[in-house]
């Protein structure tokens, strides 16, 4: 069976992309370990203003330490850094973002959460998503599962833990067109575009699946396709999730499935980052149901 080491060369990967895809991709055991004494929350807050968990700050401590020690990152952007970390020993010029742990609140209830990375080729980390080389999460459910995009369509592996590998679960994935939508937020603060989106699946027939972990509820995206939403609100226009860590590997990700990413106006993949922790509203899917959120959200504009 083709395990990832093997997919990563057959794609014409250079050797040190592999190997920093690896090294980044074998803390997921020594991460899914940890789970197990850091099941609370800290009293401290991460730079978005979010209660951090144990986790998210074990997680975030563990992989910048990998990260550094392997001499293959120059610049490291994560959701939990308040500033870009920079490594002056590096023989590389590649960059990484990462939301070392998505769905973080989720970790109390046991319910799936997972590691968000892209990388750049040299430039910083302050790029639009279109310019990744490289993107992947783990999901952390009944396997630990790796889903991985080098530009060369998406895959998944799953963790072989008595052959200490990852092994090939589904080659060339695509975004079907389906019939369920999740959205954050509340409801009190939505605007109306927002309002006119939901009316629209209510009307046809869509059904919800929404976790409170984005990078599961993306997953679901690979095999039932519909739509994951956190819209801008009245408080907040521009949204939750962050631009770097979570909208732009996962949007990487799913436009290489076929499907697509929108902040209801333009592809959020063509945004240029103007800080690290920007957020941005989030409409992610199967490619039809964003082109009708467009044009939801252009015929909403005249009025
Ligand atoms: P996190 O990276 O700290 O987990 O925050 C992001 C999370 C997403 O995973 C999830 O979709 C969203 O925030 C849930 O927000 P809410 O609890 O407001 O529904
Ligand atoms: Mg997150």
């Amino acid at each position: 069976m083709l395990i990832l080491r093997k997919y990563l060369e057959t794609c014409g990967c250079e050797p040190d992309l592999i190997a920093l895809i690896r090294v980044i991709a074998r803390q997921m055991e020594t991460i899914r370990k940890a789970f197990l004494e850091n099941q609370t929350f800290e009293k401290t807050q991460n730079p978005s203003g979010e209660l951090q968990t144990q986790m998210d700050v074990w997680a975030d401590e563990h992989l910048i330490k990998v990260i550094g020690e392997s001499g293959l990152v120059r610049e490291l952007a994560s959701e939990e850094q308040a500033d870009i970390v920079r490594f002056e020993n590096s023989r590389t010029e590649y960059c990484v973002v990462m939301d070392p742990l998505d769905g973080s609140s989720l970790i109390s209830t046991n319910l799936a959460v997972g590691t968000i990375v892209g990388i750049y080729d040299s430039g910083g980390v302050l790029q639009p998503g279109s310019k990744l080389r490289a993107a992947f999460y783990t999901l952390f459910g009944p396997l630990t599962v790796l889903v991985v995009s080098v530009g060369k369509g998406v895959q998944s592996f799953a963790w072989d833990q008595e052959n200490e590998h990852y092994l090939l679960l589904r080659t060339g994935i695509t975004v079907p067109e389906g019939k369920q939508y999740g959205t954050g937020g509340l409801r009190k603060e939505w605007l109306p575009e927002h309002i006119k989106v939901i009316d629209y699946f209510d009307e046809n027939g869509f059904k919800i699946r929404y976790s409170g972990s984005f990078v599961a509820d993306c997953h679901q995206l690979l095999t039932y396709g519909g739509i994951y939403s956190y819209p801008g609100s009245k408080k907040n226009p521009d949204g939750k999730l962050r631009l770097l860590f979570e909208a732009n590997p996962l949007g990487f990700i799913i436009t290489q499935a076929g499907g697509r990413i929108t902040d209801g106006k333009r592809n959020i993949l063509d945004i240029v980052p103007e800080k690290q922790h920007q957020t941005t509203p989030i409409y992610i899917g199967s490619k039809g149901i964003i082109e009708k959120i467009e044009e939801i959200f252009s015929s909403s504009s005249i009025f």
